[in-house]
């Protein structure tokens, strides 16, 4: 059986982690397959938006701990494992995390690297790398602190107490909290929303919301602004604003 599930419904994809027996623990061989799979969706042009999943117990609960202990530093770093999630962060194509259950350590870096979050009310997020004697090592103290803010995010990571999906969707790192059987269809749904509108603009957007991370204010204002003008020079765009002028649905192509 695959670590990693991959399905096609039209233009969204799912991938789900499929490591039950280890709570979906990010190995090595997980993490290649994962990324693999990601890439080779990424640039399939037919699909426009993807769920990353895992089961209904557990998104995934971090890191391998068993393959981290075994590793000495230097293996680490020549391994270049954690290089591997620059990859994710890469991706042109939306995606949409479906939480339910534990989303610890790595899972929740791997969530946070996605574009949204969809969590089951039964989600737990944490970064319990603390009570190993380390800390989060793929974009856990970044994208925390960048999400929910400084008090919080050292409150999570210094103590490695967990947050429920509430608190996560009042903090600001969760988009929707949904019922219990819900999590994958809500994601889906979500994707499907997504995956029927301008691939240009979405894209676009995506990219220019990303750089409010990464940019001052002015340089992000720049850049969004020359999105804007490249967004309006699609097909897509003259389609979508004749089409609400003439009162129809727009058929965006992704030109
Ligand atoms: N790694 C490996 N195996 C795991 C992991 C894990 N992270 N989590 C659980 N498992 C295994 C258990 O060892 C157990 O295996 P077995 O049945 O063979 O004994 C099985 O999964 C079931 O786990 P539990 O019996 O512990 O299940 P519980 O319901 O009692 O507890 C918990 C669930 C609370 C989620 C508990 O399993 C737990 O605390 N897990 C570890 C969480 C954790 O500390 N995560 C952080 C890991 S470090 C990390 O993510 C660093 C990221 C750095 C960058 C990434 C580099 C690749």
């Amino acid at each position: 059986m695959s670590v990693v599930l991959v399905e096609r419904d039209g233009p969204v994809a799912v991938v789900l982690l499929n490591r039950p027996e280890a709570l979906n623990a990010l190995s090595g061989e997980v993490m290649d397959a994962l990324v693999a799979a990601l890439e080779e969706l990424d640039a399939d042009e037919g699909v426009r938006c993807i769920v990353v999943g895992g089961g209904e117990r557990v998104f995934a609960a971090g890191a391998d701990v068993g393959e981290l202990a075994a590793a000495t530093p230097i293996e680490l770093y020549e391994s270049r494992r954690i290089d591997r999630w620059d990859a994710i962060r890469a991706l042109r194509t939306p995606l949409v995390a479906a939480v339910s259950g534990y989303c610890l350590g790595g899972g929740c870096e791997l969530a946070m690297a996605c574009d949204i979050i969809v969590a089951s009310e039964t989600a737990r997020f944490g970064q319990p790398e603390i009570n190993l004697g380390v800390l989060p090592g793929a974009g856990g103290t970044q994208r925390l602190t960048h999400a929910v803010g400084k008090a919080l995010a050292m409150d999570v990571i210094l103590s490695g107490r967990f947050l429920t999906a509430d608190e996560a969707l009042s903090a600001g790192l969760v988009a929707r909290v949904v019922a219990r059987e819900a999590w994958l269809e809500e994601a889906k749904r979500v994707a499907r929303a997504i995956a029927a509108k301008s691939p240009v603009s979405v894209r676009l957007a995506k990219e220019s919301v990303d750089r409010a991370f990464d940019a001052p204010l002015t340089a992000g204002l720049e850049f969004e602004r020359r999105a804007f003008y490249l967004a309006r020079a699609s097909e897509d765009a003259t389609e979508g604003l004749s089409a609400f002028v003439e009162k129809r649905k727009p058929d965006f192509r992704g030109r």
